[in-house]
């Protein structure tokens, strides 16, 4: 069963409550939490953030993380449990650097890490890890996935079986660069400048049936107004930006993804994982710290937000995940959450 909404969508017992816009770890700062239940338990892939030398700049050139550590829950508000690294760059043959927001999925009992990170070129690569269980430790495949490219890979799963991958982020994550289908080195490093023409946005492809490759070409997904009109660069209240995730409610097809440097997520909706999206509203306005990334899951017949802010640490780079019911309404719409009140 799904929530549909009507209602707001409420934690079952006074102890659940006490995790509501509090960080959900203490221990170490996990950030850009891509949330999934793996036989009844929740298990978080994110990226374990780390206070590096490195200068802040627009690029994120101070996002220096070097492994993944998994998190899992019993239930929402439980105790989490870090698992040990689970992934490290060390241990992947083409990456140097930069281990960004990950995702992960399953098939047929193998668990998929998909993970961003620079190669020694200083080019954004889309890699691939595979594990026998859901916390990992999880082995890198020798190379990035063919015609992977930029960060924030995010993978749904459709009713039918078939896995998709979205991808994409401008600026920092190069996606602006990608333009032509190459990587431009002396491309712009941002989106601005351009106001007038269409935005660039996330990347689609569908997986193979083994998961460790794209069984097509990666296309933009179109994201329109309510016109039928492709959202403008200049549009940054509405326009993508960064860390797409795509779930599916009622028969409807949702993106929901960062407008960065406006930092909302927003989200739109469509018929198809494929598009065109409708631009429909915020699923979460601005929270404390310059990025926003989420990811959206069904749990025990509730939806839910994971999220992140910079609560803990008041840095910008050093992020702490934290959890909150989602409301989806009868008319499809979902509920905006703000993040300072409850
Ligand atoms: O964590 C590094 C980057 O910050 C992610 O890849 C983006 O989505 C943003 O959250």
């Amino acid at each position: 069963a799904t929530e549909t909404g009507g209602s707001p969508a409420k934690p079952r017992s006074a102890e659940g409550l006490r995790y509501l816009g509090q960080p959900l770890l203490q221990d170490i700062y996990i950030a850009d939490p891509s949330a999934h239940v793996f036989d009844g338990r929740i298990y978080v892939y994110g990226s374990h953030d780390v206070d590096g030398t490195t200068p802040e700049d627009d690029l994120g050139s101070h996002f220096e993380m070097r492994d993944y550590r998994v998190v899992s829950f019993d239930r929402i508000g439980g105790k989490p449990t870090v698992h040990p690294v689970a992934l490290d760059v060390r241990d992947v043959p083409w990456a140097e650097k930069q281990m960004w927001a990950p995702d992960a999925a399953r098939k047929n009992g193998r668990y998929f890490l998909y993970f961003p990170a620079k190669d020694r070129e200083g080019v954004f690569r889309i890699g691939v890890a595979t594990s026998d269980r859901p916390e990992g430790p999880f082995k890198a495949e020798p190379k990035p996935i063919e015609g992977a490219y930029s960060i924030d890979p995010a993978v749904f799963t459709d009713g039918d079986g078939a896995s998709y991958m979205v991808f994409g982020g401008i600026w920092g994550g190069q996606l602006q660069r990608w333009a032509s289908g190459r990587f431009d080195p002396n491309g712009s490093n941002t989106d601005l400048g351009r106001n007038d023409a269409p935005a660039l946005t996330p990347r689609i492809a569908r997986l193979r049936d083994d998961m460790l490759e794209f069984a097509e070409t990666p296309r933009p997904l179109a994201i329109v107004d309510e016109a039928g009109k492709p959202l403008l660069a200049g549009d940054h209240d509405r326009r993508f930006f960064e860390a797409a995730w795509i779930h599916k409610h009622d028969g409807l097809y949702y993106l929901t993804y960062s407008t960065g440097d406006t930092h909302f997520i927003a989200y739109a909706t469509s018929r198809s994982p494929y598009g065109p999206f409708t631009y429909r509203g915020r699923v979460l306005a601005p929270v404390q710290g310059w990025t926003t990334h989420h990811s959206i899951v069904e749990v025990g017949g509730r939806w839910y937000l994971f999220y992140h802010d910079t609560q803990i640490s008041g840095r910008t780079h050093l992020r702490n995940m934290k959890v909150t019911p989602l409301v989806h309404e009868p008319d499809g719409t979902i509920r905006t959450i703000d993040p300072f009140v409850r």
